[in-house]
C-alpha cells in the first residue's frame, strides 16, 4: 500500500495535479506513513521527474510551473510533521536562501525541509536574496551554517561575493558555509571557499550534520 501511495503522490506532483497531490499526502499521513518517506519517495521523486522531463524536452515551461505549484501544495501538510520531535536545538540555526536574481525555489525549499526534519532551526530568507540580506541575517541570527542556492550559471557567481563579504566583516569565524544548486559542484564549492557542497537534499542534510560534528 505504501509504495502505491508514494507512486501516486510522485505522479500527481509530476503532472501538476495540485489538489490530488495534497489529498494523497494527507491520506498518507493519516495512514501513519513516515513524513520523511512521503517527502523523499513521493514529493521529491515527483519533482525530480518533472526536472528530467524538462531536460528531455518533453516538458515545457507551463508543465514545470504546474509541477512546482503541486510540489509547494504537497509540502504544506508535510512541513509541520517534519518538524515534530525536533525543537530546533539539536542542529542549531541554519540560514538558507537563494541568491539575488534567481527565482528557483524548489531545491532550496526541499533542502530546508530536510534540515528541519534533522533538527535544525531553519531561517528561510526566500528567493532573490541580495548579499546584504545574507550578511544581515548572519548578524541577526548568528547561525551555525549559512546555505546559499543558485540555479543558473549567471547567478552562482554571487556566492563568492557573499563569502568574501562575510570574511571581510569578520563574520566567518565559527560559521560554516554550504552551497548548492544545479550548476554548482564540489569543485565550485572549493573554489569559492565554501565548507561543503550539497548534491541533493539528503546529501545536504548529512553534510550539515557532519559540519556541526553531529
Ligand atoms: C523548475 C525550473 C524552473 C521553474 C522554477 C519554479 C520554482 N518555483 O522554483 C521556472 C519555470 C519558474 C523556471 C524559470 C527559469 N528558469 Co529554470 N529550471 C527549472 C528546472 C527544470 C528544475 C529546477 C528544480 O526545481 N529542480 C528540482 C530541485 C528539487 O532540484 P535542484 O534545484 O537541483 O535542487 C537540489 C540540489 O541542487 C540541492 N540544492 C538546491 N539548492 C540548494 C541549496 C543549498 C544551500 C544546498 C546545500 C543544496 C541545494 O538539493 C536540492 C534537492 O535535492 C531547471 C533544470 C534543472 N536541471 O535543474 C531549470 C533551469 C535551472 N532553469 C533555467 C533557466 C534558464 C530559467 C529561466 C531563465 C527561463 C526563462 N527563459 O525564463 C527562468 C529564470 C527565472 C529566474 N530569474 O530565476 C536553466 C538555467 C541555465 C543556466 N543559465 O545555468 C535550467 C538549468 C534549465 C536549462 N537547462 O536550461 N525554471
Amino acid at each position: 500500500m505504501s509504495e502505491a501511495i508514494f507512486d501516486a503522490i510522485s505522479k500527481a506532483v509530476t503532472e501538476g495535479e495540485e489538489v490530488e497531490a495534497d489529498r494523497l499526502v494527507e491520506q498518507a499521513l493519516e495512514a501513519g506513513l513516515a513524513p520523511l518517506d512521503i517527502l523523499q519517495k513521493g514529493v521529491v521523486h515527483g519533482i525530480t521527474r518533472a526536472g528530467e522531463l524538462w531536460k528531455a524536452n518533453e516538458y515545457f515551461l507551463p508543465d514545470v510551473i504546474l509541477a512546482a505549484d503541486a510540489f509547494k501544495t504537497a509540502m504544506q501538510p508535510l512541513e509541520p510533521r517534519l518538524k515534530e520531535g525536533t525543537d530546533g536545538r539539536r542542529g542549531g540555526k541554519y540560514v538558507i536562501g537563494v541568491v539575488e536574481g534567481d527565482m528557483h525555489d524548489l531545491g532550496k525549499s526541499l533542502v530546508g525541509a530536510m534540515l528541519t526534519s534533522a533538527g535544525f532551526e531553519v531561517i528561510d530568507l526566500g528567493i532573490d536574496v541580495p548579499a546584504s540580506r545574507f550578511i544581515d541575517a548572519v548578524k541577526e541570527h548568528q547561525p551555525v551554517i549559512v546555505g546559499m542556492g543558485a540555479y543558473m550559471t549567471t547567478t552562482m557567481l554571487q556566492m563568492k561575493t557573499i563569502i568574501s563579504e562575510l570574511e571581510k566583516q569578520g563574520l566567518r569565524r565559527g560559521l560554516k558555509i554550504m552551497v548548492g544548486g544545479v550548476p554548482t559542484s564540489q569543485e565550485f564549492a572549493d573554489e569559492v571557499g565554501a565548507d561543503a557542497w550539497g548534491k541533493d537534499a539528503l546529501d545536504s542534510m548529512q553534510k550539515a550534520l557532519k559540519l556541526i560534528g553531529a
